[in-house]
């Protein structure tokens, strides 16, 4: 039984800052994604169904949304040794820094993991959207004999400036690593990837950021407390002296850990098949069970819609846009390629009829939201419209960033009536 064996480390976020503002008022790990689950979920679900039950989740700071997450959604059994915790930066009397980089992270839980019995550690990162057998990953590791292994993904020269690359011998083994090479100086790091990536240009071997460490060697490794960051130091360093072994992983993994792949990650669950499978029984990617009622909808025409439970929507039409929990959207409103994240509660018929709130939760009436990320329990009035595109400046108000011509609003926001942005 490998869960004897492993202890999994989720590297849930340090600052955030390239998912901002949706990192504003939460940690990462805690940034809903696909209209119910959050992305911490889908680490921990690739873990559950690898049969690895023994989870810390790494976060710099300690958001309340994170913890009540954790707590309601991953119940174990009383008898077994099964747990999901998470970990925010402590001060301690050795250390009175938060946590500088990835592996710094790691050394300043070291003694949480020294409590388990473990021989390998999975360390992965929070912010990627995938599913993988890590014991498949973990078994290569074991007959390689290697000392670290890393997974990787080939890449195209344009994504391939924000990723650690490497070049491997016949043997897998990594010869060459190099963390964010600028773009004149990644034309040199191609591999000889399959022909199938050939032709999709994606000839660079990217890491994905998920690593397995012998327990004794990660120990000692943290013993040196200048090195603060995988990627950039410990296996860059490293490849010269100790088997470092790529594990090539040819499914579906992309990174959304800024707002513009969060965005296309998301709305890619619309397609007809979509490339990240939610439906796959054998996979399921687990949430905080919430027992919502269904959604009810009214006139509208729906085209490519991922639609969560508990929504009231009599919008005209909405394509290819992602709508989650509790949303509710007026009348002769259109949502177009727009991922809405949904509403922690909903606003009592009493309090509706009152005219006591000027705007509701949700999408007034006669709207019209293309090319946006709404956070949650916004409030957009009646006649606003929304028209994000690669037109509109990268800038910062109260209530929204526009980021990459996506019009990013911000939790709570609430845009009055005929709003135009
Ligand atoms: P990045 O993703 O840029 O590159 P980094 O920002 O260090 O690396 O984040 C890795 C993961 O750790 C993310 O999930 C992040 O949120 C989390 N993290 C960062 N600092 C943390 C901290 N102090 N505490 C807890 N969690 C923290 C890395 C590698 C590259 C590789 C890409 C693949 O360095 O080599 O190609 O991942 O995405
Ligand atoms: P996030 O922004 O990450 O979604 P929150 O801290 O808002 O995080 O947490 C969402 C959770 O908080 C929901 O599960 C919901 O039950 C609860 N919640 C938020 N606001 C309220 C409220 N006004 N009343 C009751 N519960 C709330």
């Amino acid at each position: 039984m490998l869960n004897n064996k492993v202890l999994s480390i989720i590297l849930g976020g340090g600052q955030g800052s390239r998912l901002y503002p949706l990192t504003e008022k939460r940690s990462k790990p805690a940034v809903p994604i696909a209209g119910k689950y959050r992305l911490v979920d889908i680490p921990i679900s690739n873990c559950i169904n690898s049969s690895l039950k023994r989870i810390y989740v790494l976060t710099q700071f300690n958001s309340a949304s994170l913890n009540r997450h954790i707590k309601n959604t991953y119940h174990f059994s009383f008898f077994s040794s099964a747990f999901v915790d998470v970990l925010a930066a402590e001060q301690t009397m050795k250390s009175d820094k938060w946590f500088q980089g990835t592996a710094d992270a790691v050394r300043q839980s070291m003694h949480h993991f020294l409590q388990h019995d473990f021989e390998y550690a999975l360390i992965l990162s929070g912010d990627q959207l995938y599913q993988m057998d890590y014991n498949e990953m973990i078994e290569a590791h074991i007959e390689a004999k290697a000392d670290i292994s890393v997974a990787t993904y080939p890449v195209n020269v344009k994504d391939g400036t924000s990723f650690g690359i490497l070049k491997t011998d016949e043997n897998n083994q990594i010869t060459a690593f190099i963390e964010k090479p600028s773009a004149d100086v990644i034309v040199d790091w191609k591999s000889d990837v399959s022909e199938e990536m050939k032709q999709q240009g994606r000839e660079y071997l990217g890491s994905t950021g998920i690593y397995i460490f012998n327990k004794d060697l990660l120990v000692e490794l943290m013993k040196d407390e200048k090195t603060v960051d995988f990627g950039k130091e410990i296996i860059p360093q490293n490849i010269d002296k100790l088997k470092v072994i790529s594990y090539p992983f040819e499914g579906y993994w992309t990174d959304i850990g800024n707002i513009d792949s969060f965005f296309e990650a998301n709305l890619g669950l619309t397609d007809e098949i979509p490339q990240f499978n939610l439906y796959d029984l054998d996979n399921r990617v687990y949430t905080n069970a919430r027992i919502l009622p269904t959604s009810k909808i009214s006139g509208t025409t729906l085209n490519k819609a991922v639609i969560a439970e508990g929504c009231l929507i009599h919008a005209a039409t909405i394509e290819r846009s992602v709508i989650g929990i509790r949303s509710r959207i007026g009348k002769e409103s259109t949502v177009i390629n727009t991922y809405m994240m949904g509403s922690d509660i909903y606003e009592s018929l009493e309090d509706i009829e009152s005219e006591k709130i000027e705007i509701l939760m949700g999408i007034g009436e006669r709207c019209f939201i293309k090319n946006a990320i709404i956070d949650k329990n916004c409030r957009i009035g009646d006649d606003v419209r929304i028209n994000g595109g690669t037109h509109l400046e990268d800038t910062e108000t109260d209530t929204y960033v526009i980021k990459d011509g996506i019009v990013v609003l911000k939790k709570d926001a609430v845009i009055p009536h005929g709003t135009i942005i």
